[in-house]
């Protein structure tokens, strides 16, 4: 490959419906910006690309939760997002949003560019249709039973408690999330790209050779669905909040989200260049590397439908990799925005104020690049303690107090040792940090970036070992000329880290080359012997990392405990109510009346041994006494049993339960969760009358 003129990097557009959480700056934002800030410092030309993705069905859903308009949770959540990226230290060139007009614009033009290059096809489809509400539904707005799992609150087009994919029509009693009302199949037009066509095409094929430089993860899911065989996607959709459909007989119609979000790269590039020519150069010139960073949900979107948008389209170069990332993981469970299961970066920047890169280290230290990972709030504190006060911290700290102390913080000159064993620790700590550094580049340049920042930790090491090996705070005593060699050294060491350590810790890299006092180095210098000048007088030092204390996390290990405990609650009462409104399939009355149902008397009640859901009965039919076994014992004493009236299902087989032979069924009403009360007749009635 040729080395790129220039890099547009993109992170994939969040949905301004919710704040920025920790997957998704392990999963995408992060990554990104170590790449970038790595690509500015060796003085690429390159150009940074996010925004707000304001459009599609996950922001009318949450502007019903919260009954405003999307317009309204749209403002919000982009300046909420926005804002928190910023202080974070996320350096994009430009954040857009696909509200703007130049967005609307950009992606009206393209998708109309296509319609009259004839690349869709136009279909007629049944939808599901809210007649009470007056519209399509989106598939989001479909609620119904699992096919597979029974699951009653399955989506149209994904069941979240067993995971299959599914079309709103696979749905059993399916109902309207917008009125409650059952919806009618009614006929659509919308346009589709033929994605199968497409797949044949020379310059797909062409296209896809690029996979094999792309990592296992997504190589893999693209081939899957290649093998598959891909099938056209609707481009537009029947809802009224979005970019209008540009063609006539489209009323009521908007772009699909995901045809219009990938355009938003673009649309935010053209805003970034005031729409000057120059955005042109990064989407259109192939000497440009354009690089993706997404999560591993948007892979299909952006390694298949865009590239076949954008060369459907023509005159635009095509993504050359895309490093997605696996999902991370909090305290055990996936994260979701709608169970509040995340640690959002706005509170985080408020409770952690000043200590971002404690975030970044440990959102790096753990970025799930090859599967799935997970936060913890025991790790994080782990981890900032033994790895970045205790090695990177505790190095600088100890290089600067002895500089201060033996030479009021000037830089002394180096030397040339002559005892061996001072020789031997110079130059193996040399070497450690100069191939770390090597490695650190290597790695980055792959998206490696867990390892690349181990490289980075390892240069402290490195530091940290010298010191060590060569015990200055000893060797003054009697060689104070070494000791000036020594520690020579050292600060080179750390002003290495000063420079390694942008791409990571960029705050902390600031306050460092600021004790230092040295500013705009070239990063080409990290390779050079000598970094800071003798003579350089340091600023007073300061800690660059403090202790996480078992006080701070409490707080949020809490919070996190609470909001489990409100989710389950919150659980057990949805799928209560939900499981309630599902009715069993009609039956005949024939069918109903095969079951013979009588009052009957409970004589005695006992626990069955081991077993402790159950109660054995005795149950008075009248005609003849039976052994009930029921699962009650949860909900009744025994003896509150006794002399009870119920209804008995006299004729249900006999069945074996522990040994012992159950010959009926009680009937019972309740929850399955705290409740459960038998029913019998209102009054008294003779034992065997027959219930009907
Ligand atoms: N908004 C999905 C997401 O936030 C979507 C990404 C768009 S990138 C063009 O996961
Ligand atoms: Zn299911």
């Amino acid at each position: 490959m040729t080395t790129p003129k220039r890099y547009l990097v993109t992170a994939a557009l969040p949905y301004a419906n919710g704040p920025v959480h920790i997957g998704h700056l392990a999963g995408c934002y992060l990554p990104a910006d170590i790449y970038v800030r790595y690509l500015k410092l060796k003085d690429k030309d390159v150009v940074f690309i996010c925004g707000s993705d304001e459009h599609g069905v996950p922001i009318t859903i949450k502007a019903k939760k919260e009954g405003v308009t999307p317009q309204q949770v749209v403002d919000k959540y982009d300046a909420l997002m926005k804002n928190a990226f910023a202080e974070f230290g996320i350096q994009f060139s430009y954040y857009g949003r696909t509200s703007s007009a130049t967005h609307h614009q950009t992606a009206k033009d393209f998708f109309k560019t296509l319609y009259d290059k004839g690349v869709f096809k136009e279909e007629i489809t049944n939808q599901y249709y809210d007649e009470q509400a007056g519209q399509f539904l989106a598939d989001r707005y479909i609620v119904g039973t699992c096919p597979r799992c029974g699951n009653p609150n399955a989506y149209g087009d994904q069941c979240e408690k067993c995971g299959t994919s599914l079309n709103p029509t696979d749905l059993i009693n399916p109902k309207s999330t917008l009125s409650g009302a059952t919806p009618v199949l009614k006929e659509t037009k919308n346009w589709f790209l033929p994605m199968g066509e497409l797949q044949q095409t020379e310059t797909f094929k062409n296209y896809i050779t690029r996979f094999d430089h792309w990592k296992t993860n997504i190589k893999g899911q693209c081939q899957s669905w290649l093998s598959e065989g891909l099938q056209s996607r609707a481009m537009t959709r029947d809802l009224d909040w979005g970019v209008p459909v540009p063609v006539e007989g489209a009323d009521g119609k908007v772009l699909y989200v995901w045809f219009d979000a990938p355009i938003g790269y673009i649309s935010a590039t053209k805003e970034y260049y005031n729409q000057s020519n120059e955005w042109e150069k990064y989407w259109k010139q192939e000497d440009t590397q354009l690089v993706h960073f997404i999560g591993k949900d948007n892979i299909v979107f952006h390694a298949i439908i865009f590239p076949m948008m954008l060369m459907s389209h023509g005159g635009f170069k095509l993504p050359d990799q895309i490093p997605a990332n696996e999902f991370l993981n909090l305290e055990g469970d996936k994260i979701s925005t709608s169970r509040n299961w995340a640690v959002w970066l706005h509170e985080y920047l408020k409770d952690f104020p000043g200590r971002e890169d404690e975030l970044r280290y440990v959102l790096t230290a753990i970025a799930p690049e090859t599967k799935d990972s997970e936060f913890t709030w025991k790790d994080y504190q782990t981890r900032v303690n033994s790895e970045l006060v205790s090695i990177l911290g505790n190095f600088v700290n100890r290089v600067m107090v002895l500089t201060e102390k033996y030479y009021l913080g000037v830089v002394p000159t180096s030397k040339k040792f002559t005892d061996e064993v001072l020789k031997s620790a110079q130059s193996t700590a040399l070497l450690a940090v100069s191939s770390s550094i090597t490695q650190m580049e290597t790695y980055i340049e792959s998206f490696r970036l867990r390892d690349a920042q181990a490289e980075l930790m390892n240069i402290a090491r490195a530091g940290n070992k010298y010191l060590a090996e060569t015990e200055p705070w000893k060797l003054v005593k009697t060689n104070k000329e070494a000791v000036e060699g020594i520690m020579f050294d050292a600060l080179q060491i750390c002003a290495k880290l000063a420079i390694a350590a942008q791409p990571f810790l960029p705050f902390t890299s600031a306050r460092l080359q600021a004790m230092l006092n040295i500013n705009n180095i070239e990063f080409s210098s990290i390779y050079n012997d000598i970094v800071l000048p003798s003579g350089n007088q340091l600023k007073p030092a300061s800690i660059l990392f403090k202790q996480v204390e078992d006080a701070e996390i409490q707080p949020q290990l809490d919070r996190l405990a609470k909001i489990k405990k409100d989710n389950e609650t919150n659980d057990t009462t949805a799928s209560g109510a939900a499981s309630l409104k599902q009715v069993k399939e009609d039956i005949s009355y024939e069918d109903f009346d095969k079951i013979d149902l009588r009052v009957g008397k409970i004589l005695q009640a006992e626990r069955v041994p081991k077993a402790d859901k159950l109660l054995k009965l005795t149950v008075d039919l009248g005609f003849e006494k039976r052994t009930i076994l029921s699962g009650i014992a949860a909900y009744y004493q025994p003896e509150e049993l006794i002399g009870k009236s119920v209804t008995v299902v006299a004729n249900l087989a006999p069945r074996k339960i522990r040994g012992i032979e159950s010959q009926g069924m009680l009937l019972m009403a309740g929850n399955d969760i705290d409740k459960l009360y038998s029913v019998g007749p209102e009054q008294e009635i003779e034992p065997g009358s027959i219930v009907k």
